[in-house]
């Protein structure tokens, strides 16, 4: 039973700031739950970004969700098994990335209390994963300096051992940063895009210029609910359409792939609503013979380390943006993941495996909130 809940903000800076077709980000406003229950401490980092321009979600509303709709439901169901905080949190509409930030950090506290970690939970089958990296649009007005700044960045990240490398593109950044990657790092590289829906099916035409250049997959080119748009795009590319903020459940995933709206599927589990409905979504490829990669969303190691044991299930046969700490923060606030051959080792303690370091969290915090019990 859930005998204690507390929401704690910190404020961490990126390395760089991480630039995409919706918004920049410099830092990350981070809302961390961290729950006591079965006499076992547990943490779930909630992704949603500082604006709702990824999706609809942001973190102060998220919060606020938590504490008015989400944990009064959650606390009045009796077990707090990780079926029944999912259960008791389905009546509320969308929030995803709220209830899998709540539903993790009991998930995490029940699997400590029994000794299992998350990795073994879900059915994993790796003890490391290959590592990719999302390369942000560099800053510049311009594209001869944004080329070379984007060339410099990559270089960075092949050199440290990534088996990956996706561009974010967005109309006007897309062909020539691709070709510049392509004739500097060769064909054998694994290169992928990232529009975040940044097209229109009119551009059909142009992305199919993308063809040449022989990438994995073009991820979310066009609207998330534009299922037909993706299948009517499909027949018009070679290169493989994956979906990212298209896909809110396991149903959403079958969907797409009966369409034919999706050849390849990134699971992002704070987008689904944790890690039961991202094992669900990660049945409906493998069932469908269909790849499923790990997406990421700058988390710090707490989400990193739940992500990676997700990572290292059987369906997982694509790299993952699952990078190391050193990518995103100077200082993590866990024991930081390093890059070792190009991959990250699957955490093996008790639930994710980690927890905040207390001197780094003491260092980056910004409020703790108790929200159970009501003192
Ligand atoms: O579309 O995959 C995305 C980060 C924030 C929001 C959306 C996306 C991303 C990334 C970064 O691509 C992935 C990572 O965590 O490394
Ligand atoms: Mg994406």
């Amino acid at each position: 039973m859930i005998t204690a809940v507390e929401l704690v903000r910190v404020a961490l800076p990126l390395v760089r700031p991480f630039r995409t077709s919706f918004g920049v980000e410099e830092h990350r406003d981070i809302l961390l739950v961290r729950v006591e229950a079965f006499g076992s401490e547990g943490w779930g980092e909630c992704v949603a970004g500082l604006e709702p321009l990824y999706c609809s979600e942001y973190v102060e509303a998220a919060a606020h969700v938590i504490e008015h709709h989400l944990l009064p439901r959650v606390l009045a169901a009796g077990r707090h098994d990780p079926a029944e905080v999912e259960e008791a949190m389905a009546p509320v509409r969308g929030h995803a990335m709220a209830k899998a930030a709540v539903a993790t950090a009991a998930l995490d506290a029940w699997l400590r209390s029994s000794g299992q970690a998350l990795s073994e939970f879900l059915g994993a089958v790796r003890a490391e994963v290959a590592s990719g990296v999302s390369v942000g649009i560099p800053a510049s007005d311009r594209p001869e300096t944004a080329i070379a700044a984007l060339l410099d960045e990559v270089d960075g990240y092949v050199s440290a051992g990534y088996r990956r490398i996706k561009l974010k593109i967005q109309p006007g950044f897309d062909l020539a940063p691709v070709r510049a990657v392509r004739e500097r790092f060769g064909d054998e590289m694994l290169l992928q895009v990232d529009a975040n829906s940044a097209y229109s099916l009119a551009d059909a035409r142009h992305l199919a210029l993308l063809d040449a250049f022989d990438l994995l997959l073009i991820e979310q080119p066009l609207p998330e609910d534009d299922l037909l748009g993706h299948a009517a795009l499909a027949e018009q590319l070679r290169t493989p359409i994956c979906l990212d903020e298209s896909i809110h459940s396991a149903r959403d995933a079958a969907t797409a792939i009966a369409l034919k709206a999706a050849a390849i599927v990134n699971v992002k589990p704070g987008r689904v609503g944790g890690y039961l409905e991202a094992r669900r979504v990660h049945d409906v490829c493998v069932a469908a013979g269909v790849p499923v990669w790990c997406g990421g969303m700058l988390e710090t190691g707490i989400g990193r380390a739940a992500n990676v044991a997700l990572a290292a299930m059987p369906g997982f046969t694509l790299p993952g943006d699952t990078s190391a700490s050193d990518r995103y923060y100077r200082t993590d606030l866990t024991e930081p993941f390093v890059l070792r051959h190009g991959t990250l080792a699957v955490p093996v303690g008790p639930g994710i495996g980690v927890v905040p370091l207390p001197e780094v969290l003491a260092e980056v915090v910004t409020s703790r909130r108790v929200l159970h019990p009501r003192l």
